[in-house]
């Protein structure tokens, strides 16, 4: 088979490092793993009936799919017991998880959406697993919470799996962004799009518009710009969204366009957007900037922001970078 998969690139891509040990790929390879279980788990939800509501709510309020709950178990177990990492973070978990007892601990720190968009799940359209990896800051043997609280450009790693018509990792280490294709017969996740270059300016927008009433006037004047012929394709864009943040950036990635998911004055007391720095922003900030694209809050680089709190929430505008600076200049105008 004339085909490079997943790990032999990774493998590839570490020979730029002769003093590697290999546990950056080992974490890796677990990633891998944990994702392709949750692919299987995803593919065959109708058929056993593990599709619906578990009836519990996780840290944020939400109810907790049954898939989201199967998701951060495999990825916590997989990873907990890999002797990779020392401290995770992830959506479904109101605390730091930290190595399986018994299991050793690594020097790396992950931070992972295991089922990003699980609103979807029960309607058949895709969904992502998201991750972002630092490496430990800490002196300690046991790793803090401020392992967790690192910066987007401190990230050493990120990715995602989108489960869609096929189910596709896109990966990057800081050379290039990368896609790679699971071939079901072989199991094996397989280079489908190499160094992913994300168009300078698209011609899609990727916004939930039932809230325009409730966002700032920068945000309504730059739909409003978009949507008519006096804006920089001077045509209309076409409105795109899922609803399920990896499928919305992973077809923008591609074809070139803007995902927005700004701040709104829908509850007075949450002014910060809706996405989550860590696991959502921080990850596919990384992933925009290494394909040519790029991401902001409106004022500030997503990759700037020094986290304060494991599920801290943020305005998120991200894609194509002329798209983004557009808006960035529309903010600006308005403070
Ligand atoms: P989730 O992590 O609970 O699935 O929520 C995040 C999702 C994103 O995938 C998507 O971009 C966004 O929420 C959609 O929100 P809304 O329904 O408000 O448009
Ligand atoms: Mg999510």
């Amino acid at each position: 088979m004339d085909a490079l998969t997943v790990t032999q690139h990774i493998i590839e891509q570490q020979k730029r490092f002769p003093d590697a040990t290999g546990e950056y790929t080992g974490l890796l390879e677990n990633i891998i793993i944990a994702a392709k279980i949750i692919s299987r788990e995803v593919r065959k939800a109708g058929l056993v009936e593990i599709l619906g509501l578990t009836g519990n709510e996780n840290v944020q309020g939400e109810e907790v799919q049954k898939l989201d709950e199967y998701a951060n178990i495999t990825f916590s177990n997989i990873l907990g017991k890999g002797g990779h990492i020392c401290i995770m973070a992830s959506e479904e978990s109101e605390n730091p998880i930290f190595p399986i007892k018994g299991y050793p601990s690594g020097k790396y720190v992950v931070s992972f959406d295991p089922l990003d968009g699980s609103s979807n799940i029960d309607v058949n359209a895709s969904i992502g697993t998201i991750f972002g990896i630092h490496r430990k800051i800490t002196d300690c043997s046991a790793c803090s919470i401020d392992d967790l609280l690192q910066k987007g450009t401190d990230l050493i790693g990120a990715g995602y799996i989108i489960y869609g018509s096929s189910t596709i990792m896109v990966y990057s280490a800081g050379y290039g962004t990368h896609g790679f294709t699971l071939d079901p017969s072989v199991g094996e996740f397989i280079l489908s799009h190499e160094n992913i270059k994300t168009p300078k300016y698209g011609s899609i927008y990727s916004v939930n518009e039932g809230n325009y009433n409730y966002w700032d006037n920068s945000i309504k004047k730059y739909i409003d710009y978009l949507k008519s012929n006096n804006n920089n394709l001077k045509k209309p864009y076409s409105a795109r969204y899922i609803g399920s943040l990896v499928a919305d950036f992973h077809r923008n990635l591609l074809r070139g366009g803007i995902f927005l998911y700004p701040k709104d004055n829908k509850d007075p007391n949450k002014t910060h957007g809706k996405l989550r720095l860590l696991y959502e922003a921080q990850p596919l900030a990384y992933l925009a900037e290494q394909s040519g694209g790029a991401a902001s809050t409106g004022t500030e680089r997503i990759l700037d922001i020094i986290p304060t709190e494991l599920h801290q929430r943020v305005p998120l505008i991200i894609g194509s970078r002329d798209d983004v600076r557009i808006v960035e200049e529309f903010i600006a105008r308005e403070v």
